[in-house]
């Protein structure tokens, strides 16, 4: 499959990974939006949130809980970060390959642009 994340996912490209077990894995963003920002997303191909199935619930789960030690090993849990997944064109999805942004370091305005 010629999905850049499954390549990241399978070692094809070689990335520093932040975190990574059996299910899931987190590296730093090629073009950061901020001065942590970090992807956590699952081994397993899933085009777009859309294509989640309630069958995926824990994995689901586990995209959340990769983040949030991601955020505790890098100490910015208390400082603050941002979690987002993007969805197709209005989301503003270009990888289709689902993935958690991690964002931190700065702050966050609200709304998003
Ligand atoms: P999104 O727009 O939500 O689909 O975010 C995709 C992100 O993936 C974008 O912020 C840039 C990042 N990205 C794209 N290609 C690569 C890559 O080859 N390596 C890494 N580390 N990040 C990538």
């Amino acid at each position: 499959m010629e999905c850049i994340f499954c390549k990241i996912a399978r070692a094809e490209i070689k990335t520093e990974l932040l975190y990574e077990d059996d299910d899931v894995i987190a590296f730093r963003d090629l073009h950061p939006q901020a001065p942590l920002h970090v992807l956590c997303i699952p081994r397993q191909h899933i085009s777009t949130l859309n294509d989640l199935s309630p069958q995926q619930t824990a994995l689901a789960g586990k995209l959340l809980l990769t983040a949030q030690r991601v955020a505790k090993n890098l100490a910015v849990e208390e400082s603050g970060y941002r979690l987002v997944m993007n969805c197709n064109g209005h989301g503003g999805q270009t990888v289709f390959h689902i993935h958690l942004h991690l964002l931190a370091g700065r702050q966050m305005s609200w709304p998003p642009g």
